[in-house]
């Protein structure tokens, strides 16, 4: 499961909207974090923080054809922590030393991103056939959400809170919904198939 923490620190910089304080993201790293769940795209000068969940041993370690070259060393211990800032655009995957099959991620990292470009490029949703949720894990904080149907009526809506939460669609007729997400002003548009 995606559980990002997201530490932002925003100075007021009164430049143009490219012009945003850099940030630390923060990542879950423990046995089965891999692919969307350890992975981010952020922008060059954002700090990557990777807390371990679990009391097993791991590294935080770059892959050989990674843009930069990282390691944090084996370090065990739950809440144990290792951190990167990541200064050259370019793509990173890196990987667990004693885990590499179970843990491994790749960190993008781009030029000249706005705030919004981080809200899309690092919101997960997918549609929950069981329960009938929509469940969404995001990097920055999410404040509200709108779901519409196809012919742009909207059909819901609500408050979110945190990084990760859920649409309860169970009641709504099945077929394809857009959803809106929220962070503060920015927004994310998102398709989903209720079947
Ligand atoms: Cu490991």
């Amino acid at each position: 499961m995606k559980n990002v923490i997201q530490v932002i620190v925003i100075a007021v910089l009164g430049f143009s909207s490219s012009a945003i304080a850099q940030q630390t993201y923060a990542l879950d790293w423990a046995i089965g974090i891999n692919g969307s769940a350890a992975s981010l795209t952020i922008e060059a000068g954002d700090t990557v923080e990777w807390t371990w969940t679990d009391a097993l041993n791991h590294s935080v370690t770059s892959d050989g054809d990674a843009q930069e070259s990282f390691d944090s060393g084996i370090i065990g211990g739950l809440g144990s922590t290792f951190s990167y800032t990541f200064n050259q655009v370019g793509t990173n995957g890196y990987h667990c030393t004693p885990h590499s099959s179970s843990m491994f991620g790749v960190i993008t990292v781009e030029q000249g991103l706005s705030i919004e470009d981080k809200f899309q490029k690092n919101v997960t949703t997918y549609m929950d056939q069981t329960t009938g949720k929509i469940m969404i894990q995001s990097l920055l904080t999410l404040t509200s959400f709108e779901v519409f149907n196809i012919l742009g009526v909207q059909q819901h809506s609500g408050a979110l809170v945190g990084t990760s939460g859920a649409i309860e669609m169970n009641g709504y007729a099945s077929g394809v919904y857009i959803v809106v997400l929220h962070h503060n002003e920015q927004s994310v548009v998102i398709k989903v198939a209720k079947r």
